[in-house]
């Protein structure tokens, strides 16, 4: 098997030492960097994070901090969702589109006190996006990758995990509201937030030089509850209908057809990026949307999808963007990115490694 390793261009997170501790088997690339994706059990992962508390090296998840005195401005330049009336100290997810109206990206944002906003960003180049965005616009601002790089602690325990180590007060965080914190001199946001439906917090780091030392101190707090390694989990991301850009989109997905068009604010300004395409493409009728899927053939398969075409009745009708066997649905699940035309209930054929899989087309979430 052929090795991909870091070098200047694939950096490594602070949390890299204590993921090979921990006997990571498998990396991905992903904004640049290396994010861990296993650690060889599956299932040991997946029933930490439904049953017990995970911790997940999310470094990835990198910052593009925004400040000065047209920061708000581009922030809304740049995000469809409208921000006028976000709070400090709490974030939100918003969809990001180019002018074509095309998901570029789905960060969380931030916005601090001092009204220096940070993107949470998934895998795509949004630092020169922002660079250059605001170079068009002549704005004064600044733009930066900050030293900052979340650890996510998910699962029904990490509250009892993340209060073991900062206190009772994080018990008080509601959903998505981050605070300051500290341990050991080490500087931290924590924000009560992650890519699971089950709950937990995501602890950004602020000094990459400290990693191998926060990990320790979560792993060992974490202890009485089992906790254990894990990464962003492809079964319950799915059975929980969270959207992974650029997993689940292609160059041409809008947020409608993806179901993010909750997120969408068409009344805002023109001069946001995006918007005015936007409105066109509603005006016209949106072309796809994305369900969920089940094989009928309920035996567990190891593979998941990868675009795997989608047939009804001999011609292809869209494809099937992932998929995992799903322990609580005892099924083999997915999503769909079909034509508008499709409906609950329809059956497919998913071709996969040259065999056809009947599926049926069901709702989302799963769970
Ligand atoms: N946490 C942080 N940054 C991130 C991610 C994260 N950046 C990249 C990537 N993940 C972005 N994608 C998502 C996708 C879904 C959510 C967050 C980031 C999410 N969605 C909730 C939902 O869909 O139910 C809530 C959305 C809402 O209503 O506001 O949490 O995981 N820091």
């Amino acid at each position: 098997m052929a090795e991909i390793g870091p070098n200047t261009r694939l950096r490594v997170s602070p949390f890299y030492e204590a993921t090979i501790g921990e006997g990571v088997t498998a990396f991905s690339p992903y904004n640049a960097m290396l994010m861990p994706v296993s650690y060889g059990d599956p299932d040991a992962e997946y029933d930490r994070l439904m049953n017990g508390v995970a911790q997940w090296d999310v470094s990835v998840e990198r910052q593009v901090e925004i400040k000065g005195p047209d920061a708000a401005h581009l922030v809304q330049l740049i995000s469809v969702r409208d921000l006028s009336a976000i709070d400090v100290g709490k974030g939100k997810y918003i969809p990001m589109c180019d002018h074509r109206g095309v998901l570029i990206n789905d960060p969380v944002v931030l916005k601090h006190e001092d009204g220096t906003y940070w993107l949470s960003i998934g895998d795509n180049n949004i630092l020169m996006w922002a660079r250059a965005i605001a170079a068009e616009r002549g704005l004064k601002v600044e733009i930066c990758e900050p030293d900052v790089s979340p650890m996510a602690v998910q699962g029904p325990k990490a509250e009892d995990a993340v209060a073991a180590v900062f206190g009772d007060w994080v018990r008080a965080l509601k959903y998505f509201w981050f605070a300051p914190a500290e341990i050991n001199g080490i500087p931290l946001i924590i924000q009560r937030s992650g890519y699971s439906k089950q709950g937990g917090f995501e602890i950004y780091l602020r000094d990459g030089s400290r990693g191998t030392e926060l990990w320790n101190i979560i792993k060992e707090a974490g202890q009485p509850w089992g906790i254990g390694p894990g990464n962003p989990n492809p079964i319950e991301r799915i059975e929980s209908g969270l959207l992974s850009y650029g997993g689940d989109t292609d160059d041409k997905t809008n947020p409608f057809e993806v179901r993010l068009g909750k997120y969408v604010d068409l009344d805002l300004d023109d001069e946001v990026v995006g918007i005015k395409a936007l409105r066109r493409i509603k005006a016209e009728g949106v072309k796809r949307q994305q369900l969920g899927i089940v094989l009928d053939n309920s035996e567990r398969h190891p593979g998941h999808a990868i675009w795997y075409d989608m047939l009804k009745d001999g011609e292809r009708v869209g494809h099937m963007t992932c998929g995992a066997w799903s322990p609580r649905a005892h099924s083999m699940i997915g999503f769909a990115l079909v034509g508008a035309d499709r409906a609950v209930g329809d059956k497919v054929d998913v071709i996969r490694g040259g065999y056809r899989d009947p599926a049926t087309l069901c709702p989302l979430p799963f769970f």
